[in-house]
């Protein structure tokens, strides 16, 4: 049988500037510009995103591509580190803006809805080093001097704004546990109020939005992790319950309800790791709230009640306190990126914003699978036989389909990614991309999932 989906549903792809573009023009480096930078060679193998995958200069060539595969949507970002010239009064640099207008009218020539992001891990490392990153409050209002200016700019072309891309891993991979530049681990303390402030500096945007009176809608990116416990004893649930409430609600419950979750902030509280927080500010989050949500699914948490040890292992506050995540033995693993793949958490989660979240409108803003080596399925008439990623995709798509059936607001689906681009984690190991990029001379050739979506995005479905 066919599922077919909603008309006018997004068939897209999803992307990022630092991870496409590359350096070319931009006039500040960011965190994972810098991070490169200084560890080039024993961990990138001089593979970075000076170069990335040149979107820079090839996007008119992306953009027919892009068509070619099926796309009707494009998630991407700009980085504030090229729009912006000068990061304390938000003044634009023409080049940046330039980039950006060209980019914008490409994929509107291509017949291609933009939905276009803020912030996708790149904080310009001038703020980070200056001010302590998220951790200020001066940088909360310089975002939001950047978000005018990109909405005074682009405003009128652009219909669909996020804020920030996952901005759980900025505090979860960059404070607690040392995987993304700063590196930091065990910063409990410090996490809280980066969550806090990257919330506070998305609702500024969204505040900003509305007064611009730009015609469009503005939302946020979420990386929802359902954390399904490993018994349904009271420990282990209530474990679950908490990590779902530091790394999925403490983002979801502001975004679109306007307020912290209440069991995390009496956490929070009781452990005296409470953000510091003004009265005026928590009216701010409550009063502007998103229109629409981004949802970023990859693998589900499989968490266990804490026990000593775990508590001990870390000095300062740390959510593993209060559940750890478990390798369940019955896990489907992606070899490759070390990644449980679980479809079925993708109907939870379409159910759990359909009945906790009132329904909210919401699209998948990525999805994905990462796999090293690709070369080896390619055939001699060029082109990569990827088949795991279709059946990866079809999977996913089912029970998405299933959860629309039954009453979720979904409007699109984008798998990460376009064309294959540069990782803070792996850079070209892993390739994700329904067009594979050759980094020796920065061709393009359709994969076969590339061509599958075309036929499911032409179809509106598939069999
Ligand atoms: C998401 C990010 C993307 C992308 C993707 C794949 O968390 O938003 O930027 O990189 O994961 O992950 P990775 O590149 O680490 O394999």
């Amino acid at each position: 049988t066919k599922l077919t989906f909603p008309s006018g549903f997004w068939w897209g792809a999803a992307s990022s500037g630092p991870q496409t573009e590359g350096w070319f023009g931009k006039r500040h480096e960011n965190v994972m510009d810098k991070w490169y930078r200084v560890q080039r060679n024993d961990f990138f193998n001089g593979v970075g995103p000076d170069v990335a995958s040149d979107f820079y200069h090839k996007y008119p060539e992306d953009f027919k591509l892009f068509r070619e595969i099926g796309l009707n949507s494009f998630r991407t970002s700009i980085q504030w580190s090229r729009l912006i010239r000068d990061l304390e009064t938000g003044e634009p640099d023409p080049e940046g803006v330039r980039f950006y207008r060209d980019m914008i009218t490409a994929a509107k020539e291509n017949g291609i809805e933009l939905i276009l992001n803020l912030h996708h891990f790149d904080l310009p490392d001038e703020l980070l080093e200056k001010y302590g990153g998220w951790e200020s409050k001066h940088v909360v209002d310089l975002f939001e001097k950047f978000a005018k200016t990109a909405f005074g700019l682009f405003g009128d072309d652009v219909k669909y704004w996020t804020t920030f891309n996952e901005p759980m891993v900025i505090p979860e991979a960059g404070y607690l546990y040392g995987f993304h530049y700063p590196k930091y681990s065990g910063k409990g303390k410090e996490a809280a109020q980066i969550v806090y402030n990257i919330n506070l500096a998305s609702a500024k945007a969204i505040r900003a939005f509305r007064e611009s009176g730009k015609d469009g809608e503005i939302g946020i990116i979420l990386n929802l992790t359902p954390a399904y416990p490993r018994s349904d004893s009271r420990e282990d649930t209530e474990a679950a319950r908490l990590v779902d409430g530091f790394f999925n609600r403490s983002y979801l419950d502001p975004a679109v309800k306007g307020e912290f979750p209440k069991d995390v902030v009496e956490v929070l509280e009781k452990d005296g790791v409470l953000p510091a927080w003004t009265q005026e500010e928590l009216d701010l989050i409550r009063n502007n709230t998103v229109d629409f949500l981004g949802v970023n699914y990859y693998h589900p948490k499989r968490v266990r009640a804490a026990e000593q040890a775990d508590r001990e292992q870390w000095k300062d506050w740390m959510p593993d306190w209060y559940g750890v995540e478990w390798e369940w033995p019955e896990a489907r693993i992606n070899p490759y990126r070390g990644w449980e793949i679980y479809p079925k958490a993708m109907y939870d989660i379409a159910k759990n914003v359909q009945d906790n979240y009132g329904n909210i409108k919401w699209f998948v803003s990525e999805n994905g699978m990462g796999v090293e080596g690709e070369e080896k399925y390619r055939k001699a008439d060029g082109s990569i036989e990827d088949d795991y990623r279709i059946d990866f995709y079809k999977e996913h798509l089912e029970q998405l389909h299933k959860a629309i059936e039954e009453g979720s607001n979904c409007i699109g689906y984008h798998p990460w990614t376009a064309m294959d681009c540069w990782s803070w984690n792996n850079a070209y190991k892993n390739r994700y991309g329904f067009i594979a990029v050759d980094l020796n001379d920065q061709s393009r050739t359709i994969k076969k999932s590339g061509r599958w979506f075309r036929e499911v995005s032409d179809n509106n479905g598939f069999i």
